[in-house]
């Protein structure tokens, strides 16, 4: 296995594979021949900056292509506009596209992670449809493919604040693109363990970031770009179109105001970005960072332009309960003929974006930060709006697939209306991707490839808002006599089925395919 080196870009590694790996265990990860950046490292260019030697640099940079591929590329961008970007959790979803778009666009680009996501896959048992790379195997297949160099830092953003403290002060990025929280609504609220974990990490790794910054003396010169949802919201509370983070109201008193619009999180997960929020706004007006807050909908899709450009940089794809997100987890369902999971009657409409858009977005709030001293810029960042029985139907037209509307695991409103201004981000010239535009073919594709990755079993919800819900759904579930072979009611069938599913009841399964299947000939 080749030797990654470890160093910036422009540096040289002297004996990469005798080096001694010094740092903290805790941080130690993948083969062994892989070295720590410290004494093996020295700098070729005058003023390269000195990184600390606690931190671990997984680099395809100072390798050179070995495969001829492709010559380096000549840069995109010439300064000043090329900006040395941190992407936090780069090795993520969103992040991966995204570090790549950046680094496509000729921005230097160091991808921060703690690789937590693949720990959790461990954890749950699930994995991503798609079957993805390495970190080392993607930056080193991108330096190929694109002649462009992306370093890799791992470390966790919510821990290990001293070596975060340092590598600022080291790289003085222009942008931190914030991706590093977990972002699961249902893992989230699985018990009391994960919602902790989901409030240390992401409000204690947010925290972490803002205050590295101030003590780096970035302050005036870094600017944070964070991923929030536009879960902070709520889902239509306004009760008219949901303006891009403030309202303009009338205090009592009658003093006229402009303030962050309510909070209405829908989950533990929800909530930290909601306190992400307030953080942002006390770091901005104390120290006069440069924040802005992007008010993310649902993400569908999992290629981009960057992404296709070889299968080893494929993006992550999550299918399960607790981390797919509704469409992408109708498009596997559709892959599989298995009736797609509507919760409730579906009537809860939410606010969607393709990934390729996501990465776009991001490039667009890096090119226009906030003036110093200014409020957090807050965008929202969707394409469209949908109803979850709408996308449904869109999805069982398509593909032919069954609709089952069962028990819904979360508390939430079962219809609601959702109208939300993009109007600033459309000003800047976005112009987004809708589910009109072609792209489900391409994800109904992506699905059909790898459906032979999917653990059915992950596809019934197993994360319950509370007890009454994790009541009623496994009443429904069982209702039926899911488990033990009994036969269904006509009703209860199709979500009978789908918790076979889930229990890997092939005997069961059996038979309520044989019911399906005579209910569609006789209808
Ligand atoms: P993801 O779980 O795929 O990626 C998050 C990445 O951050 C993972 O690679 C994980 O290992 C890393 N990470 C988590 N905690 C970390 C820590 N303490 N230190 C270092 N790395 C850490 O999630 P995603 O879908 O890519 O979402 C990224 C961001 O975008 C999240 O903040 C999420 O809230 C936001 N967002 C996502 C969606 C969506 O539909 N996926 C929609 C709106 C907003
Ligand atoms: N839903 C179904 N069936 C399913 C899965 C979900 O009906 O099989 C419903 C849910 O009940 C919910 C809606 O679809 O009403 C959306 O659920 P989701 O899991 O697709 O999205 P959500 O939990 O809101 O979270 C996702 C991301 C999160 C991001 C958020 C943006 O995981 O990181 O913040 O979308 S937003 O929803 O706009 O707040």
């Amino acid at each position: 296995m080749a030797a990654f080196v470890v160093a910036p870009a422009g540096w040289q590694v002297a004996g990469s594979s005798s080096a001694v790996a010094t740092a903290r265990p805790a941080l130690m990860v993948g083969p062994a021949a892989k070295t720590w950046l410290g004494s093996a490292v020295r700098p070729t260019a005058a003023g390269r900056r000195q990184w600390p030697a606690a931190l671990r640099m997984e680099t395809a940079a100072a390798v050179p292509s070995t495969n001829g591929a492709a010559p380096p590329a000549e840069p995109t961008m010439a300064e000043p506009g090329r900006k040395t970007v941190l992407v936090l959790g780069g090795d993520g979803f969103c992040g991966w596209p995204t570090a790549l778009h950046l680094s496509e666009e000729g921005h230097d680009v160091i991808i921060v992670d703690n690789l937590s996501r693949r720990k959790i896959d461990l954890e749950l048992e699930c994995a991503s449809l798609t079957p993805i790379a390495s970190m080392n195997e993607r930056v080193r297949v991108w330096g190929d493919v694109s002649g462009r160099d992306i370093r890799f830092v791992r470390l966790d953003v919510a821990q290990d604040y001293d070596l975060l403290a340092a590598l600022l002060a080291a790289e003085r990025p222009d942008a931190i693109v914030h991706f590093a929280e977990q972002r699961a609504a249902p893992y989230s609220m699985k018990g009391a363990r994960e919602k902790r974990y989901t409030v240390d990490n992401n409000v204690g790794g947010t925290h972490n970031l803002l205050s590295a910054v101030v003590e780096a003396g970035l302050a005036d010169h870094t600017h944070i770009v964070h991923l929030g949802t536009m879960g902070v919201y709520g889902y239509g509370t306004s009760g008219g179109e949901i303006p891009e983070g403030y309202i303009d109201v009338i205090l009592p008193g009658g003093r006229p105001s402009k303030i962050l619009h309510p909070a209405y999180p829908g989950s533990v997960y929800h909530a930290t970005k909601c306190l992400d929020a307030l953080l942002f706004q006390f770091y901005s007006r104390n120290d006069g960072l440069r924040v802005t807050d992007l008010h993310q909908g649902i993400v569908w899709g999992t290629n981009t332009a960057a992404t296709v450009r070889d299968e080893r940089l494929i993006n992550r794809f999550d299918y399960d309960s607790d981390y797919g997100t509704v469409l992408n987890r109708f498009l596997v369902q559709a892959a599989l003929d298995v009736p797609l999971t509507v919760y409730g009657t579906g009537g809860q409409t939410r606010a969607f974006i393709h990934i390729s858009d996501t990465a776009k977005c991001v490039a667009l709030a890096i090119g226009n930060p906030p003036e110093a001293g200014a409020s957090v810029e807050i965008f929202n960042q969707v394409a469209e709006t949908h109803r979850v029985r709408d996308l449904a139907a869109l999805v069982a037209a398509k593909t032919g697939t069954k609709v089952a509307n069962i028990a819904n695991p979360r508390k939430e409103a079962a219809e609601n209306d959702l109208d939300v201004s993009n109007a600033k981000f459309r000003s800047l010239g976005y112009d987004p991707v809708t589910l009109e535009d072609g792209l489900l073919d391409e994800v109904v594709g992506v699905a059909g490839k790898y459906k032979g990755r999917v653990d059915t079993g992950k596809i019934m919800p197993v994360s319950f808002w509370n007890s009454s819900r994790r009541k009623e759904c496994v009443e429904a579930g069982a209702g039926g006599g899911v488990g033990n072979g009994e036969a269904f009611s006509a009703a209860s069938d199709t979500e009978g089925m789908l918790y076979a599913l889930a229990k890997g009841d092939e005997a069961t399964l059996a038979k309520l395919r044989a019911v399906l299947q005579e209910q569609s000939v006789s209808s």
